[in-house]
């Protein structure tokens, strides 16, 4: 990359570069991105508005942006067995936004999971914009050990509440959703079947994890930059008929493509950022490659064997393992840690992870007694299986030398050392 002017800002770059080469990334949200898509983001294509879709647009000049929209739909849709791919949405959250806007009036109801259970905080947390518009009834887990969800109450709460959404998804759940059981539920109220699969867009598009499409799902909206690695951005897919964006459609479940966009723009959001279009073609294209999946799959493996290798040493997991990316320590039920206490310990020693509410919480939100942590991002820079054992035996060492910060250090100095045998993708 070219080196900026402004010299400041530059070392700036320079310091989080070498961060992130010092470092091995545990928050399962995070990525390395390519130097494709590196490049893409920072190419002139961030000079440019295109406020409509590709053929109809309100400004000239788009023969180019045109050709790069398209072509990140029809990537994003081949990847997902989906009829229709807005590839517009800023990020996840306006993502999920739009879609209650193209279905739902204001005061409707949407059946979502339990923030502290695993739900992401646009699944209805009081305190979103969201939950000032509709009303949110939710679902959660039956049992903290083994992960699974209630369904027969989930099932109970959707006969009584009538939801017109019933939302699967998470970011903090580490067991699989029985997609056929929650389609059920659905089919049998009435409700669009909707999943946020942001974290687990990569593991999908790969083949490694089920497809709610294949569910009978309606929609699936998720991030382009955690499992899927691409920048940061929203993307929704959905099933059903594309048509003329301009013209408002019937509100049928066949128009969500078409209800959708235009919720999307004009709805929710101005101008696509363009250059974050193009870099998602790319991620796109890289996930398309047969190498992904074999990187998917290595995401899995690598997360079970820090899964069990963290059980081994005595850590208690929410839900008892993993089927995904991602672990989540009781680490106050443990060692008597904070989560954050956790993750401030393992940031002195280079393993970067986050603390997180675990269900029915007795801790605060802001130091509560989870830690998150996962493997997309020491995947990519080419951790195997076995590596999670010296990456188990840190954490436990971490956890063990909490306020001593002698120790800390000596721990990190091997991190450093260990993880600049694995350059970033952007390096290479
Ligand atoms: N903040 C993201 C995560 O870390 O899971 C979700 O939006």
């Amino acid at each position: 990359m070219k080196k900026l002017q402004d010299g400041q800002l530059q070392k700036l770059i320079e310091a989080e570069e070498q961060r992130q080469r010092d470092e091995l990334e545990l928050i399962p949200s995070e990525n390395y991105v390519s130097r494709d898509v590196l490049t893409a983001l920072g190419s002139v294509f961030t000079n440019k508005y295109s406020e409509g879709y590709p053929g109809r647009r309100y400004y000239g000049g788009q023969e180019n942006t045109d050709k790069i929209e398209n072509i990140a739909i029809d990537r994003a849709k081949k990847l997902f067995n989906a009829d229709h791919a807005n590839v517009q949405p800023h990020s996840g959250a306006p993502a999920n936004i739009a879609v209650y806007q193209a279905w739902l009036n204001p005061g409707d109801t949407i059946m979502a999971m339990r923030l502290d259970h695993g739900g992401h905080l646009t699944h209805g947390a009081p305190v979103t914009a969201s939950a000032k518009l509709y009303n949110f009834v939710r679902y959660g887990v039956k049992d903290v050990e083994t992960g699974e969800i209630d369904y027969e109450e989930m099932r109970r709460v959707a006969l009584k509440e009538k939801p017109k959404i019933i939302l699967a998804g998470f970011s903090g759940y580490t067991r699989s959703l029985d997609y056929a059981k929650i389609a059920a539920i659905g089919q049998e109220v009435g409700a669009v079947l909707m999943a946020d699969m942001a974290h687990i867009a990569g593991l999908i598009a790969a083949g490694v994890l089920p497809n709610p499409f294949d569910y009978g799902f309606n929609i699936i909206t998720t991030t382009t930059h955690k499992t899927l690695r691409g920048p940061r951005g929203g993307l929704i897919l959905t099933k059903g008929t594309v048509s003329n964006p301009l013209r408002a459609p019937e509100k049928t479940i066949d128009n969500l493509p078409t209800l959708i966009d235009r919720e999307v723009f004009p709805g929710s959001q101005g101008g696509p950022h363009m250059n974050t279009i193009f870099a998602k073609a790319v991620a796109f294209g890289e996930a398309l490659d047969p190498s992904f999946k074999v990187y998917a799959n290595n995401i899995l493996i690598n997360a079970k064997r820090l899964a069990d290798e963290l059980l081994k040493r005595d850590f208690k997991l929410v839900g008892g393992g993993t089927d995904n990316h991602m672990i989540m320590i009781d680490m106050f039920g443990s060692y008597g840690l904070t989560g954050r206490e956790a993750q401030d310990d393992l940031d002195k020693v280079g393993l970067p992870a986050n603390c997180n509410a675990i269900p029915d919480d007795k801790l605060p939100p802001y130091r509560p007694s989870g830690l998150r942590l996962g493997t997309p991002a020491i995947t990519t820079r080419g951790l195997k299986e076995n590596d999670m054992v010296t990456i188990a035996d840190w954490i436990l060492q971490t956890v063990k030398a909490h306020g001593n910060d002698k120790k800390l250090a000596t721990i990190k100095a091997e991190v450093v050392d260990f993880a600049r045998r694995f350059p970033l993708p952007s390096d290479i």
